[in-house]
């Protein structure tokens, strides 16, 4: 983290652009509750990115406190952490943009997750999303956070976060004014795949509606879609190795992992050799078990939208009283006039 002495702060965010899956969840949230007595703790619904793609305005709006309930409902404590959603703080805009003039063309033109989504169709993507890993610089060193709990597909956006803090500190020769943030990936359930294609990750704006375990989907619905989940005729191998050719297997495998604190090696000691008949019962109980109850909880709060709306008004509030300053000194640094 180069010669920076501030405080250890963590900035994480999802996206309102639909429902909250078991990616989302052992890619991130998990993550944020077990950070969240460690650190200071700044949880984002990220709404500005959501828009770099079409969303329907009443939808969004549900999505929001979708996502915020989620992130309750798993445990985390408002009380600690500032639960809010991005555009209810005005610095995030205003630091995307010098962003803006930091990054360069050829950094972006290396993004991979720019290049998958809009596959052919470059012409008709918005600006937004070609500058999205901009903003989420910008999300993260507006606080100046030093971690940052992420998936692994969020990898080279935190590299590019990294390098953007790095040239403003050189630029405007300002010394370790930003940190250089530390993604924080490792760990079971960095990537998630999706139940129907075991090459492409779990996300929510994938059509088919069995890809994902939603955590709003209900115990029978959890069930169905675990025993649904693609597979192939032979058992489960013995060994990890033999997991190589069998991405769907071995998605199965690192879930069940993931979610019951084992190794896919001890997993697979308990269920090598067995074939998907014994399997996919036992690891859709273990989804159930661990996933019904959030969904439960979920569903309580989504039914009190006001409690939602304090929620994020409170989180908004003190994230501004972080970003401001910072802000407010970077533009010192940039040189406009107060
Ligand atoms: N499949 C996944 N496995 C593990 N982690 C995942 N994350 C997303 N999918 C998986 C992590 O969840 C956090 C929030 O992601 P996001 O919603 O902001 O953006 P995303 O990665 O683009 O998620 P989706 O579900 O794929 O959304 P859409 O379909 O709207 O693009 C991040 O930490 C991410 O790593």
């Amino acid at each position: 983290m180069s010669g920076y002495q501030g405080p250890m702060r963590v900035l994480s965010g999802i996206q309102p652009s639909g429902g909250m899956h078991l990616g989302n969840y052992l890619g991130a949230i998990r993550k944020f509750v077990d950070l969240q007595n460690e650190y200071d703790c700044h949880f984002c619904v990220v709404d500005m990115h959501a828009i770099t793609v079409w969303q329907d305005p009443v939808k969004l709006r549900a999505q929001t406190f979708h996502i915020a309930a989620s992130y309750l409902a798993a445990g985390v404590d408002p009380k600690g952490a500032a639960i809010f959603h991005q555009s209810a703080v005005r610095a995030h805009a205003e630091l995307a943009w010098i962003f803006n003039c930091v990054a360069r063309l050829g950094w972006l033109d290396r993004m991979t997750q720019f290049k998958d989504k809009v596959g052919k169709d470059k012409e008709r993507a918005s600006v937004g999303l070609y500058t999205y890993p901009v903003l989420q610089a910008a999300d993260i060193l507006v606080y100046k956070a030093t971690h940052v709990p992420v998936g692994e597909d969020q990898k080279q956006h935190l590299e590019l976060s990294r390098d953007i803090a790095a040239k403003f500190n050189h630029d405007f020769k300002a010394e370790d004014f930003f940190p250089l943030p530390e993604p924080l990936i490792k760990g079971p359930g960095a990537r998630i795949m999706s139940l129907r294609d075991g090459t492409v990750k779990m996300s929510k704006s994938d059509p088919s509606q069995n890809a994902c375990v939603f955590l709003s989907d209900d115990k029978d619905t959890i069930a169905r879609k675990i025993k649904k989940a693609k597979t192939d005729a032979e058992p489960l191998p013995d060994k990890v190795e033999g997991l190589a050719d069998r991405p769907e297997v071995a998605n199965l495998v690192g879930i069940y992992a993931a979610l019951s604190g084992k190794s896919d090696t001890e997993v697979l000691s308990s269920f090598g050799g067995q074939g998907f008949g014994a399997f996919k019962p036992a690891l859709a109980d273990l989804v159930v078990e661990k996933i019904a109850p959030i969904g439960d909880e979920l569903r309580r709060l989504e039914a009190d939208p006001g409690f939602l709306q304090q929620v994020l008004t409170d989180g908004a509030e003190r994230a501004a009283a972080t970003a401001d300053p910072i802000v407010k000194q970077v533009k010192e640094i940039v040189g406009f006039v107060a």
